[in-house]
């Protein structure tokens, strides 16, 4: 699967979400998942005036925005349009399916109508996935499963991740991918391997999130995008620290489908 390129990966995919995401990445050169963790909707729109060029895919919480309005997300859509990317809400649903059906279509956030794709868990069994893909009804949308955490201690364990892939395998219609951390997780080309906890050094927060360099997670560990939050957005200049991320994991990436590892 790794030594693939996005191109070929693009045409193997099933779910359009992942086909597209593929393939702006092959025509942008970039890997790069921006995660905007901002409170203000002004600031995270800012910011994507400045990183939009650079990214594949915006990666949102939007519970944390202060200030949401229906506003923002038309303001985000349009720079999404503009900057040729694609929006992750990273929901991360985990209740049974009746619930997660209505978190991710009603309330405040109507978050099907905007979100190219979204996450979940895979914890409550099969009908979270049924639950997202009737709710997606055939558009273009997809999910992205967690099959592996980033951060130190977390209870996933093997046997979990190997089921994890198994109940992707149902709805392969559904699946753009994978949240996971390693290469052997699963081995199917058309899904997205969606890493996050990564920066330039590896280090750790004061609250268990665990980073890896680029060169570990894309060369060693299989990553196809590769999620950096305040590696760039606590930076300094948010827009020379985005290219410089886009730069180096386009590097690492052009190095394993060279095959020169
Ligand atoms: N995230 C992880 N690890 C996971 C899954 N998701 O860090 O296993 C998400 C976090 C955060 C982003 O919710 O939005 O990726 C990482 O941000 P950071 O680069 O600022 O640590």
């Amino acid at each position: 699967r790794i030594i693939l390129p996005y191109e070929k990966r693009a045409e193997l995919a099933v779910n359009p979400v992942a086909k597209q995401l593929f393939t702006i990445m092959a025509t942008k050169k970039s890997n790069l998942c921006l995660s905007v963790d901002l409170t203000s909707s002004i600031d995270i729109l800012d910011l994507l005036e400045k990183v939009g060029e650079h990214v594949c895919l915006v990666k949102t919480h939007i519970d944390i925005i202060e200030d949401f309005s229906d506003n923002f997300v038309t303001q985000l859509k349009q720079l999404a349009q503009r900057f040729n990317f694609l929006i992750l809400e990273d929901r991360k649903f985990a209740d049974i399916g009746h619930t997660v059906s209505l978190q991710y279509s009603k309330g405040i956030y109507k978050i099907g109508e905007w979100a190219d794709c979204v996450t979940s868990h895979s914890l409550p069994g099969d009908g979270i996935l049924k639950a997202l893909n009737n709710a997606m009804d055939c558009a273009n949308r997809g999910v992205f499963l967690l099959a592996e955490m980033s951060s130190a201690d977390n209870l996933i364990t093997p046997d979990y991740t190997e089921a994890t892939v198994k109940m992707a395998a149902k709805y392969p219609e559904a699946i753009v991918g994978f949240v996971c951390q390693n290469k052997k997780t699963f081995n199917e080309p058309g899904f997205i391997q969606l890493t996050p906890g990564v920066q330039l050094e590896s280090s750790k927060d004061e609250l268990g999130q665990v980073y890896n360099t680029p060169e570990k997670v894309i060369l060693e560990n299989g990553a196809d995008v590769v999620v950096v939050g305040r590696g760039i957005v606590a930076a300094k200049s948010p827009e020379t620290q985005a290219v410089i991320y886009k730069d180096t994991l386009w590097k690492c990436y052009m190095k394993r489908i060279s095959g020169k590892l």
